[in-house]
This record gives structure tokens, sequence and C-alpha cells, in this order.
């Protein structure tokens, strides 16, 4: 088969409108002003962005639905473009609203062969309708979504409804939620492995598990990384912080190489903040972990050598 890495189309997802706070409407462009795409080819992959798709602006919440649906018809057109010619999709957040589009866009793509599955990692459980919402924002909707349930505007997305069944989805690192949106995951089925089982087991057992639940009756799978996730002491610039998370560390290693299975669909990493990341930690985090999720090596691999490493070789 074809040895040469998927090029990486990097996908900007300018939305802050699904959020409370929408600051991370200007994450994607922050990273992308940073040298994203540079950071990613060092490690030896084509990368470059092929879309940036912002969302209307919103004032009053009953806008923000609208503003959020219209936004992710636009972002799954960006999404099939790229998967369509042979492409690795990478999108990034923006808020966490815009795994509708990605996912949706994924499951179409891949409609006519089968299945698609998803590992979501995320401090939240994002499966709100908007009448079990308390906030009525709709980033904390888009599991419920792809799913099937709530907004029949984010549900039928693309004309059909149920881009994801429940058993091939996996939820990682939930450590803040509410009863109705618990409830419906609980009645569907999906398997959540919450922070407390991540931090007993170790994150690396917990996602070799979740991928291997998630690749189990599927043609293709994805992960969709809500930056919060992490532990705010590695992270603190995303739009909800939620003490006690995932160490980067521990991501790093057991994400590295993830995206080298040609069964890797797409990946998206989302709720990056730039203005509650003065000091750039959380910046190099989305850094570090789309470059580790990206490796052209599976897990396990050495990484792929650089101008660096060749200096360290020489020295050592
Ligand atoms: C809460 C709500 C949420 C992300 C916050 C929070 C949802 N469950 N999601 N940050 N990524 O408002 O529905
Ligand atoms: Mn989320
Ligand atoms: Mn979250
Ligand atoms: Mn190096």
């Amino acid at each position: 088969h074809d040895m040469l890495p998927r090029p990486l189309a990097l996908i900007g997802a300018e939305v802050g409108e699904g959020a409370s706070d929408a600051g991370c409407k200007w994450g994607s462009q922050a990273l992308r002003e940073r040298g994203l795409a540079a950071h990613l080819r060092a490690s030896g992959r084509a990368a470059r962005w092929t879309g940036m798709v912002r969302a209307p602006a919103a004032r009053h919440s009953a806008q923000r639905l609208r503003a959020v649906e219209h936004f992710s018809a636009a972002l799954a057109q960006q999404v099939l473009g790229p998967a369509r010619a042979g492409a690795l999709p990478v999108v990034v957040g923006g808020d966490h609203s815009c795994a509708v589009g990605t996912w949706s866009a994924v499951a179409e793509h891949w409609r006519a062969q089968g299945d698609i599955g998803l590992v979501w990692i995320d401090a939240h459980l994002d499966a709100h309708t908007p009448a079990t919402s308390l906030s009525g924002a709709p980033h904390g909707m888009p599991v419920a979504a792809l799913l099937g349930h709530g907004s029949p505007g984010l549900a039928l997305l693309q004309g059909w409804a149920g881009k994801l069944k429940p058993h091939n989805l996996v939820i990682l690192g939930a450590r803040s939620f509410e009863a109705g949106e618990q409830a419906l995951l609980t009645r569907l089925g999906v398997r959540v492995m919450y922070m407390e089982e991540v931090a007993r087991r170790g994150f690396g057992a917990c996602f070799a598990e979740a991928l291997a639940l998630v690749q189990r009756h599927t043609v293709a799978w994805g992960l969709s990384f809500d930056l919060d996730a992490l532990d705010p002491a590695d992270a603190p610039g995303t739009g909800t912080p939620v003490a006690a998370g995932i160490a980067l560390a521990d991501a790093l290693a057991a994400l590295r190489g993830c995206a080298a299975d040609p069964a890797c669909a797409a990946l998206e990493l989302v709720e990056y903040n730039p203005l509650h990341d003065a000091d750039g930690r959380t910046a190099r985090a989305a850094f570090a972990l789309l470059k580790a999720m990206t490796a052209p090596q599976g897990r396990g691999a050495r990484p792929a050598p650089c101008a660096a490493a060749q200096a360290c070789a020489e020295l050592s």
C-alpha cells in the first residue's frame, strides 16, 4: 500500500458562538499565525491550511443556535473536500460545536462503506439537547446532535440523522456534566470513561481500550480532543478549565502516531482560547498534541528525526 503519510489539511473552525465565552472564535487564527502548519511539517508530513470557516456573529442566545447551524453546514463542506482528495482533515477550533460539522462530513464521506467511530476526549459530556441544557450553549450539545438527538438543524446536517451509533463512541476524561446529558448517554449505552477511571487506570490504558472499541464495528474512526480535558496546569487557555484533568505528558505519550492508522478519518482539536493564554502555554500544548497525533509512525515508534535531533545524535 501507499507508504507516504497522507498530507494534513488544516481547517480553521472560527466559532465561539457555541460557548458563553466567545474567545475561542479566535483560536484557530492564533494557532495559524504561530506557525502550526510549519510545526507539523517538521515531523515529515505535508501540511497546509485548506480553509477557514467563520461563524456569523450572534448576540442573543436564540441567534446562537442558528449561527452554529449555518456554520456547521459550511464547515462540513470544507472537511468533505480534503477527505475526498485523500488528505487527512485536521479541524482546529473554535468552540466544540464545530464537531457537528466535522463528524457529519466524515460520516457522510464514509456512509456507503459503513459506520464511523469517534473517541471524544473532554472534561465535559457535550451531550445536551436544547431541552436539557441549563446554559443553552451549543458547544454543550454536539455529541447529542451526532447521535441524532436535539436540534434538527444540527442532527439532520447532510440530510440524515444518526452520524454516530452509540456503540461506536467513547468519551474519555469527563468530570463536569449535568444530569440530563448523562441520562441520554446512559439510555443510549454510550461508554464513558470518567476522569476517575482515567486517573485510576492511566490515560494510556483507557485510550487504547477506547480506540479498540471505536475500531471494532466501523470502517473509519476519528478523534475529537477538547483542550479542557487536560489539567489546567498544562492548558489554562481554554473557555472552561476544569480541575484535575489529564496530564499533557500522558496524552502525548498515548496519542503519538495514532493518525498513522489508515482508518483514521480525521482529527479535531478544540476550545483553544488565546485570550486566556498570555504565556503561550496552551498554544504549545495544542502544537505538541497535534504533532504527536500526526507523527508518521505508529505508537511506540521512534519520533521522526529533525534538524535538532540530528545535532543531538552528533553530540552523543
Ligand atoms: C455545560 C453546558 C461545555 C465545553 C463547556 C458545559 C459545556 N455542560 N463544553 N465547555 N467544551 O453549558 O452545557
Ligand atoms: Mn467539549
Ligand atoms: Mn469541554
Ligand atoms: Mn528534535
